[in-house]
């Protein structure tokens, strides 16, 4: 067996839903609770255990909810509190859990805690976010410096992130102390867990120094596992988490594995887990750097991956996702959307419910979405697309450079609609929705899926029973082979009583692998063509084998 303590946050597969492109009931074009209600039956058909719900606070939506103006209040367009009581008492009726998202790096600044504080240098809030005299060099993630000037206080506010969202000052207990309240608040309604969103940048370094400009001309917030992160976090588990079965995940941890262990280490007592995203930086298109085009490098993505699995066993819980709201499509970045979409979706589907950890699929990730072909600025929503395309055109890319770009990294491709059926609008909404639906819906959509005996739908809940069924899927050790190989990811799980090899090809052509000769005769559990697996793999063909010890 193996030395992990059980818990159903490990054992779980999450989806996760965000929920202004799920479904809309209502015909406003936005997606929202009651959509969600809609819907349970079949995301407890993919066979998931969690739901995590992106942000549903109010919102004045500069960040799309990343920017809360109150935290126990639903924004109106998602529905109502009596909306979201019925959601999480039917979801938990079915066995599904509802692990809400918490941002509480920062809220809105229409927050009426910031309004206060924003107000003037003596009122009862005015210590509640960070207030400086002068700006320091740093940057904001979303663009422009990180500072911005109030007149009525004649100081300048932190914002890591946009000038909508000003850092809560965690150094004053007050703050804490409201924070703890809001959760207890959620706690009470039955909910069962947070994301932290920004987790890793509640604690600041109070000297402000410049740090070095990037090619922006910004220095970079420093800001990430700041000097007091770790004592703000036992607190916050000794006031408020040590008192429910919740899953706490962290969003990020440190930039290496053992920066990472006190978040999760189960003797220091602050989250069960952490997921990181240096495998999504792997090829990925930067402006900041140029346009880079090299391709994708499967050594180095193996290579981070191994590092994280191992550097994590014994030390503390992961999560893995290929996906998510700020992501684009994993199919366009790692698979094929030409003749092997279905191989490759299904490939990709075998990667992550095999590795090490809670795997997180995001919507739509179960019918092999693709990204959106974007070509036009009224086609963009989200504020960071935004301002890529406003610093693009500054330094005088070409417009079709600028669209090739923004299609490979802007997060809008993640949050076009759930595409439900061919009708209009993908089934998504009967009014015009929020953003474009994205044109594949004709023919990737659920209704098209579940008619298709070989769909990556069907695959997908195939392979997550055959990870429930195999305990050695969820606890048993990782083990990187073959790691210079530049097609072939394979690795293996192990505990004392099995071992599983699984075994993915990453490209589009035949690739060599030798199966290790203890694996000859085992057991195939899954994989995404019919044969036996032999010594050349087909294009994307991926397949797990299991042999007892
Ligand atoms: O800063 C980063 C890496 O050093 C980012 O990955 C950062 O952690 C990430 O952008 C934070 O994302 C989360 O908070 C944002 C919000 O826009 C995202 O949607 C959310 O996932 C601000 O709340
Ligand atoms: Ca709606």
């Amino acid at each position: 067996m193996h030395n992990e303590k059980p818990a159903w946050w490990k054992e779980g597969i999450v989806y996760q839903v965000w929920p202004r492109s799920f479904k809309d009931s209502n015909g406003d074009g936005i997606g929202d609770l009651r959509g969600v209600i809609d819907k349970l039956d079949y995301i407890k058909s993919l066979g998931v255990d969690i739901i995590w719900l992106n942000p549903v606070y109010k919102s004045p939506n500069d960040d799309m909810g990343y920017d809360v103006s109150d935290y126990r209040a639903i924004n109106p367009e998602f529905g109502t509190m009596a909306d979201m009581d019925e959601l999480l008492q039917k979801a938990h009726q079915k066995g599904l859990r509802i692990v809400m998202d918490l941002v509480v790096n920062h809220s809105s600044d229409e927050h009426a805690w910031f309004k206060e504080s924003a107000s003037s240098r003596d009122n009862p809030k005015a210590d509640w976010y960070y207030w400086r005299d002068k700006p320091n060099n740093w940057g904001a993630w979303f663009g422009g410096s990180a500072w911005e000037y109030v007149p009525a206080r004649n100081q300048y506010y932190l914002h890591v992130f946009s000038k909508k969202q000003p850092d809560l000052n965690w150094e004053n207990p007050e703050v804490r102390e409201a924070i703890y309240s809001i959760m207890r608040y959620w706690g009470d309604k039955g909910i069962d867990g947070f994301r932290f969103d920004a987790v890793t940048r509640y604690s600041k370094d109070l000297t402000f120094k410049d740090t070095p400009p990037d090619s922006t001309g910004y220095g970079f917030p420093a800001c990430m596992n700041g000097p007091k992160e770790h004592v703000f976090l036992r607190e916050m588990y000794r006031k408020v988490l040590s008192h429910y079965d919740w899953m706490t995940v962290g969003e990020g941890g440190g930039s290496t594995p053992r920066s990472t262990w006190p978040y999760v280490n189960p003797s220091k007592h602050e989250l069960g887990m952490v997921f990181v995203g240096p495998h999504t930086g792997v090829g990925r298109p930067r402006y900041g750097n140029g346009y880079d085009e090299s391709g994708f490098d499967l050594p180095r993505f193996k290579a981070i991956i191994d590092e994280w699995q191992r550097g994590m066993d014994g030390h503390g819980w992961m999560g893995w996702y290929l996906e998510n709201h700020d992501q684009v499509r994993s199919i366009n970045r790692w698979g094929n959307t030409g003749i092997y979409w279905k191989e490759s979706g299904k490939m990709l589907a075998t990667l992550l419910l095999f590795l090490r950890g809670t795997p997180y699929i995001y919507m739509g990730e179960e019918l092999g979405m693709v990204n959106y072909p974007f070509r036009k600025k009224e086609e963009i929503r989200d504020l960071e697309a935004m301002n890529d395309y406003v610093v693009l055109n500054k330094r005088g890319y070409a417009p079709d450079h600028i669209w090739k770009i923004l299609r490979m990294t802007s997060r809008d491709n993640c949050r076009t609609p759930m595409q439900w059926n061919d009708q209009g609008n993908a089934g998504f909404s009967t009014g015009k929705p929020w953003i474009e639906v994205n044109p594949s819906y004709q023919d990737i959509n659920v209704e098209a899926e579940e008619k298709d005996p070989d769909s990556i739908l069907h695959y997908w809940r195939k392979a997550i029973q055959v990870r429930k069924a195999h305990p050695t899927a969820i606890y048993g050790s990782f083990r990187l082979l073959c790691p210079k190989d530049t097609q072939v990811f394979a690795f293996t799980r192990k505990d004392q009583e099995h071992e599983l090899l699984i075994v993915c090809n990453f490209t589009n052509v035949h690739a060599r692998y030798e199966i290790p000769k203890e694996f000859r005769g085992a057991e195939k559990l899954i994989g995404n063509y019919e044969n036996e697996p032999g010594i050349l793999l087909h294009a994307y063909e991926c397949y797990v084998l299991e042999r007892n010890i």
